[in-house]
């Protein structure tokens, strides 16, 4: 049976996001968040992690120490076993397989940490502004593991921006994409406020942000980014295979 009805099914496809609400239980939100940060606290060590924060340098030597921090770790399932095994969390999985098809492969996850009182925004953009992806039908799930909420960062997306590509600049310095503010219909955002342990999936193409974290609660979140086997990934002026080595979470062949 589908872990999503066809109205829900319905909903993504129509809009390109859908909140699911609280899907882990306590204690392992207890277990994840303990891990997290032992991993933010070690890659601060050895500086394993990158700050996006976008408001003040365009260096990215500079970035790490920026006044406002917007941190990410990639890949926390090959640092972390509890995020190894998170992205093979049946419930999660369930839901993508409802959206995305029963062979289901990683494209990647990552850790994104909005500190308390000077967490910087995530600006508005398409996933697969970055990826370059083909077929963009990859799908995203954003967890969070503390309440998230209008103030602190939580999720803000377009809906039905799935349908098309977007154009996205990219820095010749940074090789980071600039803000497509210009392009966004602002007054069409939806916030998707989420409770610790909560879940919302979103499309490739779906135009999302989350705003700064002025508050004095931290925004912990983790995404994990779902593909299809066989997915292609623009490189150099061709469209190469995305690595069979990436870890398969569900095959059904
Ligand atoms: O966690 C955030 O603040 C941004 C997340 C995001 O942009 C994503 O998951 O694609």
């Amino acid at each position: 049976m589908s872990a999503l009805t066809p109205e829900q099914i319905e909903f993504f496809f129509q809009n390109g996001y859908i909140s699911i609400g609280k899907l882990l239980e306590d204690e392992h939100i207890e277990i994840l968040r303990r891990e997290y940060d032992r991993e933010f606290a070690a890659a601060r060590k050895n500086n394993r992690f990158r700050n996006l924060a976008i408001s003040n340098t365009d260096d990215l030597s500079e970035k790490n120490d920026a006044p406002t921090q917007m941190l990410q770790i990639m890949q926390m399932c090959e640092r972390n076993l509890h995020y190894r095994e998170l992205i093979y969390y049946d419930p999660i999985l369930d839901i993508a397989e409802a959206l995305i098809g029963p062979n289901i492969q990683l494209f990647h996850d990552q850790a994104l940490f909005k500190p308390a009182h000077n967490g910087d925004a995530v600006f508005w953009h398409q996933d697969n502004g970055y990826w370059q992806c083909m077929p963009a039908n990859l799908v995203s799930c954003w967890l969070t593991l503390d309440d998230a909420d209008v103030e602190n960062g939580a999720m803000h997306v377009i809906p039905g921006s799935h349908l098309r590509p977007f154009t996205h600049e990219r820095s010749s310095q940074t090789d980071a994409l600039f803000d497509i503010e210009d392009q966004v219909e602002i007054s069409k955002a939806k916030i998707v406020e989420l409770p610790a342990g909560g879940v919302m999936f979103h499309h490739c193409q779906t135009l999302h942000h989350t705003p700064p974290n002025h508050t004095d609660r931290q925004r912990r979140a983790f995404a994990i980014h779902f593909m299809i086997p066989g997915t292609k990934r623009h490189n150099t002026g061709e469209y190469m295979p995305v690595s069979f080595g990436r870890p398969m979470l569900r095959m059904h062949i």
